[in-house]
Order: structure tokens, then C-alpha cells, then sequence
């Protein structure tokens, strides 16, 4: 008599999982080709909410702001990696998320540029966007409706940041890392949606991850740290970010490593651009870093202000005169703590702005 043999469906696919992981394994060995196999899926929802945020002393300011917060979550990444989007438009204009910095290989309608790839995504309605992360480095992602409003001056963008397969020796050392995300406000406009940016308007605040000084954050470190900053310029101005009492060197221009990196004071960090620079921390004190375009120091002419932080190294005593003596600090103001969490989508609550109500949210 033959026995019948059953085996249970949950170790068939078990088995069938092994076998599949030691072939894949096999085959990096053999090829030394580890992309593919090591892709990962990553599936995020992003919304697009109408809040208003508090740029400035006097600036409360409407935005655009994906996950109801500017800037927008920290969304990280390793090569290779698969992504999906979904995002959803909770606001009452269209809008699009272009991935700025990948590529599209191959996936072209991914892109998110209005009547170029795709139609703008109404109020009210989804879309998913689906694309691998074929370049590493220092990303991001922001609108392409209307951008000179919607990206310009109402907050439509956030940081995205793909660690490479391959670090060089400097990037293993980073102990600290922060993200700078430049841009530029318009008090004329800052509760009227669907206005502004445009050639003759001019802009009268100025900010780092879309606050300025005093609302801006200091920087802690200790001797010893080695900082890596990521510069973004999510706005339509350059900034000259001015470091104080360090050298900052430039390893990456808008994500790609240079051959020759080197050191600057000042980084000039214009619209779309990103600059990675490293600096050893060895010069204990309080140092400022600002934008030396002087007018970017100013909230709507008043001194002082615009994107302004301050290295504070740990043991320097405050005086009572310090400007940041009383400062409730934030650690994870330039993301510096979602970035020694790993991989995935980093909201930030203090960067949430309060829910602009229906029957409100027009001039
Ligand atoms: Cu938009």
C-alpha cells in the first residue's frame, strides 16, 4: 500500500523560501552582483495637507505641507531599492511629487511633471508613484504644479536621502548628521493660496527647514564629532551658508561624489541644488553658520534673523547674554535624530503646522 504524503502548504513555501534565498545567495558569491537581491520594497503614504505654519515672529504662513508638515517627512533610503508612493491631495488645488535626483530609468512616467508625464493630481484624488532609487545620495522630492508658489514659497517639499552601497572611508566616520533644507517666504501672500512667487514680488523672510531665526535650532556636537551636512535649496534663492571657525568639505554636489573634494567656508546652495560637506568638529566654542547674503539675515527687515544655527560643543558655558541661553532644544530639528533610525518615512512633529479650516482656506 502506498501511504499517501502530505506535506503541510506553509512548508512547502518555507522551503521554497530557503531554496530561493540560498540561490540568490549562491549567486552574489559566485557574481559578486549583490543590487538586485538586496532590493528592498518600500511602500509610503504621503498626504498633502493645507496648515499654516510659524515661519517667523510675525509670519504665520499657509503652506502645502506633505504630511501636514514642512519640511516634508524625511523619507531614507538605501541603492537599489524599490519605492511606492501613494499620495493623496487633501488641499483644494492640483498638484504632482517629482523625485528629484532619480533618475526614472526606465520608469519615465514616474516623474511627476504636470501635462509632461502625468495630469496633476486634483483636489480630493490619489495617485501612486512607483520607481526604483537608481542613484544614491543627498535627494529630494517637492511639487511641479505652480512651482514658483507651490514649491517657492509654500512649503511643498522634504528631503530624500539614499545611502549608498558603497560609503567612502570619510562617510563611515560621520558621528553627526543634519539635513538644511533653504528657502525664502513672502509675507504678502502668506495667507493667500494660489498667489505669489511670482517676478515682481519680492521675498522678506528666509529660513533653514522653513524657520528663521530665533525659531531656528542650534547644532550640539562635541569635540571629536564628525558632522556631515546636507544643504538643499528647496527655495528660489542662493544662499551662502557661512561656517564659522570650521572647514567644511564639500564631498558630493547634488549627491554625486567628487573626485577631488575640497574646502570651502561658505557654500553657495542654489535652487535645486544639494552639497554634502564633512567637518571634524575640533574647534570647541559657540560658532555661528548663516546666510552671508546679508539681506537673508533679516525677518522682513529686522535684524537679526533668517537661516541662522549656532555649533554649540558640549561643555562651553552659556553667558547670560547668549542669544540661545534659554533655547528649548530640538534635537531632531535638522532630522539628526530620524537619521540614525534606519530605513523608511520620518514625520516630524514639530514641523506640523495647525489645520487651515474648511471655508478658510481661500484669500
Ligand atoms: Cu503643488
Amino acid at each position: 500500500m502506498i501511504r499517501k504524503m502530505t506535506i503541510p502548504i506553509n512548508t512547502l513555501r518555507a522551503s521554497t523560501v530557503a531554496r530561493n534565498l540560498i540561490n540568490t545567495l549562491t549567486f552574489c558569491f559566485l557574481t559578486g552582483v549583490y543590487t538586485s537581491s538586496w532590493a528592498e520594497q518600500r511602500e509610503f503614504n504621503l498626504s498633502i495637507d493645507e496648515v499654516s505654519i510659524e515661519a517667523a515672529p510675525g509670519l504665520t504662513n499657509k503652506v502645502f505641507a506633505f504630511n501636514g508638515q514642512v519640511p516634508g517627512p524625511l523619507i531614507r533610503l538605501k541603492e537599489g531599492d524599490d519605492v511606492m508612493v501613494h499620495v493623496a491631495n487633501n488641499t483644494t488645488l492640483p498638484h504632482t511629487v517629482h523625485w528629484h535626483g532619480v533618475n526614472q530609468t526606465g520608469s519615465w512616467q514616474q516623474d511627476g511633471v504636470p501635462s509632461i508625464t502625468q495630469e496633476a493630481i486634483q483636489p480630493g484624488e490619489s495617485y501612486t508613484y512607483k520607481f526604483n532609487v537608481d542613484r544614491p545620495g543627498s535627494l529630494w522630492y517637492h511639487c511641479h504644479v505652480n512651482v514658483w508658489e507651490h514649491v517657492a514659497i509654500r512649503g511643498m517639499w522634504g528631503p530624500m536621502i539614499v545611502d549608498p552601497k558603497n560609503p567612502s572611508a570619510l562617510e563611515k566616520e560621520v558621528t553627526l548628521d543634519a539635513i538644511l533644507m533653504m528657502s525664502t517666504w513672502q509675507s504678502p501672500y502668506a495667507n493667500v493660496y494660489g498667489k505669489g512667487g511670482n517676478p515682481q514680488d519680492v521675498s522678506d523672510y528666509f529660513s533653514v527647514n522653513a524657520r528663521s531665526f530665533p525659531f531656528t535650532q542650534p547644532i550640539r556636537v562635541k569635540k571629536g564629532d564628525v558632522l556631515r551636512m546636507r544643504f538643499i535649496g528647496a527655495g528660489d534663492e542662493t544662499h551662502q551658508m557661512h561656517m564659522h571657525g570650521h572647514d567644511m568639505l564639500i564631498t558630493h554636489k547634488d549627491g554625486y561624489p567628487l573626485t577631488s573634494p575640497y574646502y570651502v567656508d561658505t557654500v553657495p546652495v542654489g535652487p535645486g541644488e544639494r552639497y554634502d560637506v564633512i567637518v571634524k568638529m575640533n574647534n570647541p566654542g559657540l560658532f555661528i553658520m548663516h546666510d552671508h547674503v546679508d539681506k537673508h539675515m533679516t525677518n522682513n527687515g529686522a535684524s537679526m534673523g533668517g537661516p541662522v544655527t549656532v555649533f554649540e560643543y558640549e561643555g562651553i558655558k552659556m553667558n547670560d547674554w547668549y542669544a540661545w541661553k534659554s533655547k528649548v532644544y530640538d534635537p531632531n530639528f535638522f532630522y539628526s535624530v530620524s537619521l540614525t533610525q534606519g530605513y523608511g518615512l520620518f514625520n516630524s512633529a514639530p514641523f506640523m503646522g495647525k489645520i487651515v479650516e474648511q471655508g478658510k482656506r481661500r484669500r
